[in-house]
């Protein structure tokens, strides 16, 4: 039920550089219509790099591995698309039914297909009040069990990085700031919190990965890369409008899988396009390292 298409089967049959992308930032992050303008800007990221784009969705019960430009115009614009966690995969494909793929599913997706790095925007971890609700994203575990690179600004701002941190912690999953002391907040360059430990250059990612491998261990490693501070969102007005989010998400008694894309949204129309801006920045720049690094894990 996997279908690569031509470009990445040729790819991984010739050992070409391949980096996994998700789309649940494409159909659930992102608004319509620009979505479909930023997919293609972050696959043409990864190919001016030299390494080759597999965004991974799940249309009519068929798992794509890199989507032709109709398949990415029908993940980004039809309404049947929902998201896609791992727990979700056996139901919507057998079912025949379409969605997009978080970070945890396809991490799980890209492994089985044989893509060693993704590239996310930020990762998924435990929300705020998650001592109450118990909400805490299923990309956590899916990083304690899929050994893939992901790239990402960090975890999204919106959640507990302390408690996300404690927990990849816990769960032995390797976390790095590429470049920096500190770990990233997403929107923001910096999340207040330290990186556990730092990488300089894509090679030392490279052999990390080789050597996580021929330690039998399974965990994915998390390369966290900020936004340049000149190009983050205003931290004061990223506290103001999270604080308004989470009290709207509260109000309208939204929770579970649609947290995520509905204080996204609030962000998108409540900052007059600069969350919008920075997070297409920093998947950009996510892609092309991840470029870099599959490169690297290729001896280039
Ligand atoms: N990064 C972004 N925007 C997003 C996401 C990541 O810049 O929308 C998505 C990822 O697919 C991630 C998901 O796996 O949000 C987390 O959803 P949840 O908190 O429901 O697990
Ligand atoms: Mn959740």
């Amino acid at each position: 039920m996997i279908q690569l298409s031509d470009e990445v089967a040729s790819a991984l049959a010739s050992g070409r550089a391949v980096v996994a992308l998700e789309s649940t930032i494409l159909a659930h992050g992102l608004p319509r219509p620009d979505n479909l303008e930023v997919a293609r800007r972050i696959e043409a990221a990864v190919r001016d790099q030299g390494s080759v784009p597999a965004t991974i969705a799940v249309l009519d019960g068929i798992v794509h591995v890199g989507l032709s430009p109709e398949l990415l115009e029908q993940v980004a614009f039809r309404d049947d698309v929902t998201k896609a966690s791992i727990r979700d995969l056996p139901a919507v494909i057998s079912g025949g039914r379409s969605a997009a793929t978080t970070v945890a599913s396809t991490s799980h997706l890209a492994h089985l297909a044989g893509i060693r790095v993704f590239a996310t925007g930020g990762l998924g971890g435990v929300h705020r009040e998650a001592s109450v609700t118990f909400d805490e994203s299923a990309d956590l575990l899916a990083l304690a069990q899929i050994p893939i690179v992901v790239v990402c600004a960090g975890v999204k701002s919106i959640l507990d990085v302390p408690a996300t941190l404690e927990r990849l912690e816990t769960l032995s999953v390797p976390v790095v700031g590429f470049g920096t002391d500190r770990f990233p907040g997403f929107y923001l360059s910096d999340s207040g919190f330290a990186a556990p430990a730092r990488v300089d250059t894509q090679q030392e990612i490279a052999a990390m990965a080789n050597m996580r491998n021929m330690l039998r261990l399974t965990q994915a490693i998390v390369v966290g890369y900020p936004l340049p501070a000149d190009e983050q969102l205003d931290p004061a007005m990223h506290d103001r409008v999270l604080a308004e989010a989470l009290e709207a998400a509260r109000a309208q008694g939204i929770s579970g899988k649609d947290a995520t894309p509905f204080i996204l949204g609030h962000f998108h129309d409540h900052t007059a396009g600069e969350s919008m801006r920075a997070n297409v920045r920093l998947v950009l720049r996510n892609a092309e390292l991840a470029a870099r690094i599959a490169l690297a894990m290729h001896g280039a």
